[in-house]
Formats: C-alpha cells, sequence, structure tokens
C-alpha cells in the first residue's frame, strides 16, 4: 500500500465528472443500488464512503481513516485524502463537490489509472449514500480552505460554502441513515464494521483504520493499524490454531498492470482457509487470482516432494485438496480493471490474472521450499497424510455410492422425499430429531416440500478430517438427499432443491445443531451458499392467543411490541420451548407455509467474520468461545441473514 506510486495521470478537473441519472431512482429502487433496505444494505452505506476513502489511500494519498458511529445514529468518516474536489464543473457550472453528491456514478475517479473499485455493489458511489440518507454533511479541506456543504434526501439545503483557511487537506462525510428507507433498522452492528475496518486494515499495509463508537455509556476506541499487512492477517486467522511451521511465507509481485501480495502458514487443522480479495473487495467465489495461487502450489509442493525423494515414482501426485489441507492463506491482488463475476459478483474474471499469478508464484514459492526446507517437510507429511485419508474416503464414498445404486433409488432412506422434480421449486428441510421430523412431514406439502430428519449432533467438521466427515451416516444422508456432491466435485446444477432448510429448535441445542450445518455447508459445499440455496426457518418463540385469535412472535422484542397493541385486553401467552411442541398446522402455518413463513437467506459476504466464528465456535481454544457465546448467544447475523 504505502509502496503504491499515485497514478501519473494529469491532475483532476471538474470536467472529468460524467453526468448521467438523477438520485430519485435510487430512492425509488434502494435495493438495486445496495442490494438490500435490510441490516446488510444499511451497512454497506458505511462501506460505500469507507472505500472511497480506501481509494485514496490505495492510490497513495491517504493514511489515515476515522470512522465514527454517533451518539444520535449518524456515521462520519474522515480521511486525510487529497479532498473532492471543488472547482466548478464546465457542463453543470456547480462545485464538482456538489456534482459528486447529487449525480450516479460521479465518481470522478472511475476513468483514472489508479485500482480503484468499480465491482458489484462497490463504487456505486457517494451520491447513493445522499440520496439514502435524511441527512449528510461534507467537509472538504482543499485549495487552501475548508469548505461545507449540507444535504437532506440527496439534496443540497444550501451552497457550497467556503470556510476558514486551512491547511491539511482531507474529507470528512458524516451521514444519517433515513429510517423510512431502512424500516427495519438504523442500528450498526460493532462486530460487523471492526471486522471489515479490521480487514481493510490488513489489505491496506500502513493506513492507520481509527473506530469509534460513541453510542454506549462509555465511548469505545479501537486503532486498526498492521505494519505487517498480509502476515498479520495471516497471524491473527491463525491467533486461535495450531500452525505446524513457525514462518509465514510471504510473496510479492507487481506486473505493469497488477500486483499480487500473498501470505501462507499450514496449520494442524483439516480445512482450508484461502481468503481471497481484488482491490481489496473480498472474492469469496475467488476467480482467476485464487486458481493461479492453487495452480502454482499443487505444482511445486509435488516438485519439491519428488526433488527430495519424499514422493516416490510409483506414488501419485498429491492433488490441490491434499496440499491446502490445514492451510491458512490470503490472496490479495490489485488489478486495473478489475471484473467481477459469478452468482454474488465476488469471483475475480480477469484471465490475464490467472498467469500473472501462477507465474510469479512458480519463481517464488520453490524459492521459499529451498530456503526452508525443514518447514517444507513438514507442510509435505502433513500433505501425504491427507492424501491417505482422501484415498480412504473416496473407497468409503465408493462403497456407499455402489451399496445405494443395489438399494434402487439411492436417496437415503430418512428422507420423505417432495414430488416434484423441479429443483427450482423443490424445498428440502432438515430438521432435528425424529418427533419434529414427525410433525415436519404431517405439515408439509409433499408436493413441493421434502423432509430429511437428522438425529443429534451431526459431526463438528472442524476438528475432523474429511474420512471421518464422510462416514457420518447424518452426513451421508445429507450429501446424497442434495445431490451435488462436495469439495473439489461439487457440482452445483445438479442440486435437487434450490431451497435447503434448515430447521432447528429456537434453543440453545437448536442453535449448536444449526452452527454444525451451517459449518459443514460452509467447508464442504460453500457453492450452496453463493447460489444462494441456504436457508434457516425462524420458528416461532411463542404463540399469543387473544380470544379465538392467534398471533406468533418471533423474538421477545416482537412479543413487547405485540402486547402494547394489545392494551388491556387479556392474551393467553405460551412459549414454544421445540418444533415437537407445535402441531402440524401450527408448524405450517408459522414456518413451513411459503406465504407467511419468514425464511433467511443465508449470505457471506464477511468471510473474515464467518472464518472467526466458526473458528471460535468449533475449534479448540474453550475460552475464546465461552467469551463468544456470552456476548453472541443465540445470534447468527455474522452471516447477514
Ligand atoms: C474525485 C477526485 C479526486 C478525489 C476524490 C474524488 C475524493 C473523494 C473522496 C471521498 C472520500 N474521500 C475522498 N477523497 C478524495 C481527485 C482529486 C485530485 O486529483 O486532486
Amino acid at each position: 500500500m504505502a509502496e503504491t506510486k499515485p497514478s501519473s495521470r494529469a491532475s483532476y478537473d471538474a470536467s472529468d465528472i460524467r453526468v448521467l441519472e438523477g438520485l430519485e431512482a435510487v430512492r425509488k429502487r434502494p435495493a438495486m443500488y445496495i442490494g438490500s433496505t435490510g441490516p446488510r444494505g444499511l451497512h454497506h452505506l458505511i462501506w460505500e464512503v469507507v472505500d472511497n476513502a480506501v481509494d485514496e489511500a490505495m492510490a497513495g494519498y491517504c493514511t489515515r481513516i476515522d470512522i465514527t458511529l454517533l451518539a444520535d445514529g449518524g456515521v462520519q468518516v474522515c480521511d486525510n485524502g487529497r479532498g473532492i474536489p471543488v472547482d466548478r464543473h464546465t457542463k453543470t457550472r456547480q462545485p464538482a463537490l456538489t456534482t459528486v453528491l447529487t449525480t450516479l456514478h460521479a465518481g470522478g475517479k472511475f476513468d483514472s489509472g489508479a485500482y480503484t473499485v468499480s465491482g458489484g455493489l462497490h463504487g456505486v458511489g457517494l451520491s447513493v449514500v445522499n440520496a439514502l440518507s435524511h441527512r449528510l454533511e461534507v467537509e472538504v479541506v482543499r485549495e487552501g480552505f475548508h469548505w461545507r456543504q449540507v444535504f437532506a434526501y440527496g439534496k443540497p439545503i444550501g451552497p457550497l460554502e467556503r470556510g476558514k483557511p486551512g491547511r491539511r487537506t482531507g474529507t470528512q462525510v458524516t451521514f444519517w441513515a433515513d429510517e423510512e428507507i431502512f424500516s427495519e433498522t438504523t442500528e450498526y452492528d460493532t462486530d460487523v464494521v471492526t471486522s471489515r475496518l479490521r480487514e481493510m486494515a490488513f489489505l491496506g499495509k500502513g493506513l492507520q483504520i481509527r473506530f469509534g463508537d460513541q453510542r454506549g455509556d462509555e465511548p469505545v476506541e479501537q486503532v486498526f493499524e498492521y505494519r505487517g499487512g498480509l502476515i498479520d492477517f495471516v497471524k491473527y486467522l491463525n491467533g486461535s490454531r495450531d500452525p505446524i511451521h513457525p514462518h509465514i511465507a510471504h510473496f510479492e509481485e507487481t506486473s505493469d498492470t497488477a500486483e499480487l501480495d500473498v501470505a501462507m502458514q499450514w496449520t494442524s487443522g483439516y480445512n482450508e482457509t484461502v481468503l481471497s480479495f481484488a482491490n481489496s473487495i473480498s472474492t469469496h467465489e475467488g476467480g482467476t487470482h485464487e486458481e493461479g495461487f492453487r495452480k502454482a502450489l499443487t505444482r511445486a509442493i509435488n516438485d519439491f516432494a519428488r526433488g527430495r525423494g519424499l514422493l516416490k515414482d510409483k506414488d501419485d501426485n498429491l492433488q490441490g485438496e491434499d496440499v491446502r489441507e490445514g492451510l491458512t492463506a490470503v490472496i490479495s491482488a490489485r488489478v486495473r480493471h478489475p471484473q467481477f463475476e459469478g452468482q454474488t459478483k465476488t469471483k475475480l474474471g480477469n484471465t490475464e490474472i490467472r498467469s500473472f499469478v501462477e507465474r510469479a508464484l512458480n519463481a517464488a514459492l520453490p524459492a521459499w521450499f529451498e530456503r526452508n526446507p525443514g518447514e517444507a517437510r513438514r507442510i509435505v507429511d502433513k500433505a501425504t497424510t491427507a492424501a491417505k485419508a482422501r484415498m480412504a474416503a473416496r473407497q468409503a464414498r465408493d462403497l456407499t455410492r455402489r451399496k445405494s445404486l443395489l438399494d434402487g433409488a439411492g436417496l437415503p432412506g430418512k428422507l420423505a422425499d417432495c414430488s416434484s422434480r423441479d429443483p427450482a421449486l423443490s424445498e428440502m428441510f432438515i430438521v432435528e430429531g425424529d418427533s419434529a421430523g414427525g410433525s415436519a412431514k404431517q405439515a408439509r406439502n409433499s408436493q413441493f416440500q421434502a423432509i430429511l430428519p437428522i438425529r443429534g449432533k451431526i459431526i463438528n467438521v472442524e476438528k475432523n478430517r474429511i474420512d471421518r466427515v464422510l462416514s457420518n451416516v447424518e452426513i451421508q444422508s445429507l450429501i446424497t438427499a442434495i445431490g451435488t456432491g462436495i469439495g473439489d466435485e461439487l457440482d452445483v446444477t445438479k442440486a435437487r432443491y434450490h431451497r435447503v432448510v434448515i430447521l432447528t429448535d429456537a434453543d440453545v441445542d437448536g442453535a449448536h445443531i444449526r452452527t454444525l450445518l451451517l459449518t459443514f455447508f460452509y467447508r464442504h459445499m460453500k457453492e450452496l451458499i453463493d447460489a444462494g440455496y441456504i436457508y434457516i426457518a425462524q420458528p416461532p418463540l411463542y404463540s399469543m392467543k387473544v380470544g379465538t385469535k392467534t398471533q406468533w412472535a418471533f423474538n421477545d422484542a416482537a412479543l413487547a411490541r405485540m402486547r402494547t397493541e394489545l392494551g388491556t385486553k387479556k392474551a393467553v401467552v405460551q412459549r414454544f420451548k421445540g418444533l415437537g411442541e407445535m402441531n402440524a398446522d401450527e408448524l405450517w402455518d408459522t414456518t413451513m407455509d411459503p406465504s407467511t413463513r419468514q425464511l433467511l437467506r443465508v449470505q457471506l459476504d464477511d468471510q473474515l467474520r464467518a472464518e472467526e466464528v466458526f473458528v471460535t465456535l468449533m475449534g479448540n481454544d474453550v475460552e475464546a468461545r465461552r467469551h463468544f457465546i456470552q456476548h453472541n448467544a443465540n445470534d447468527v447475523r455474522f452471516l447477514d441473514i
């Protein structure tokens, strides 16, 4: 980051800014611009403003960004970059700042030579934040003065005003989200915000990001600054894991059009944690940078193993999944014109990046292994053991496959399938326990709803190698019922249902089973999450009977709201402890009927946060787990669902 040189392009002037369309469109269809008007969309406002400041940092002009959640619900983002230009635009005859804040896509920096973000929902611009805020204030220091303009609902409520002289340039944006648009909530989640800010600080080596939260009784402050960049990132990710070699491998490479930064370290665990980014945007669907990385890694480890006689002539090559077992790696690419593809626009598509990364690592990895032969041996040992487990797992899998062929249809016996054969219309409920499974079978519409009862706690995939995971019968029936296969062989087009719904009790045990299932999907069937096929059902916590009418509440806040609405009327409130306490009609009405239920779709847009949660909840660090559970009891919001 600090090494990135400013682009050599002539200085900006106001005529660069292209004027496109008005902001009414944004207020009319906010979800088109920020994804949703739920908590995700709300947080997107922050990222939008912070991304602009980070772009300024990536271009080499900004070293510090302050983000403050204000006591009155506002958000303030302050940077020491060049400041938004304030000179007059030749066409619109208004100051560039006003244009940037009131015109869609008038970032002004989209055509520049820097590695600015321009994919997915990122980079839609400050104007979108402005349109969706009931108030927004901008203060800039530039051209020797302070400047200030205030907006409401995206429209200026006064002109750009010049204030006192000022020398140090920068931009400060303060906005208050419009409650009419974000009707669900306008409350920001500290954990969501800080985990993204931490990630940005890891990716922007040397950049100082300060976070303040003034909403509580005691103001909170946190500083994120990592001199080690990605090395610190890997250290952090492996904080509660057990590394099998001391040094974190680190590689940097630059070409005319791209930059690459990679850090990695193997642990004794069984899963891989490979986080990738393009221009600081998380690419959790992977893409060409990850493909180049994987290819070079598999090759380098096989070459080293053969060269040292650790693999004999008769032995098969180690496969990709073998060499990545227990690997924690972060790949950060900077690309001039990034193309984002995939289901959620989080997959890097630029083909030239695949060969760039591969070439860079084909040279760097063997050199690192040669310099650190002791560490390399441990890594090869681990990969060899993983290969053996893989072959054992394959045998077990082939056996079950053959067995199921003999059985006939090949579907698990416990599955009560639906009659529809159209995956797009079909749903499968994974239900914990036989009694709840029984109610669900009675309640369902068997036309399009299948029920798969699972018994007890499924195996913890954080603590078990793939062969053990696959020998677990609950996991076997899950995989067979879904039909896609798992891991490297997963084929999402073979999914037998486009809705796989986790239905567990609304208690601690239910939350545990849900987390075990989610961890399994995250580690072994992530494409299903990316495709948007994984859901969580929300059974109600309470029923409230007034006369003959029954209402349902999904949490304590909703129950309290219903009570105040009722006033003095008499109500009978019942708290459900488990799904088994509901009869089939109640289960259908509240949880399964598509016209009334509330399904949460699992979305994974914050991989770092997901990693933190899964490693903490499922890993070995008991103290960290206790702390997490105390602070996030029954909370699945990390998945941004
Ligand atoms: C347009 C052009 C230039 C900088 C910016 C926008 C800019 C925007 C934001 C938003 C938050 N912080 C920001 N900092 C800068 C380039 C100006 C030049 O060439 O001097």
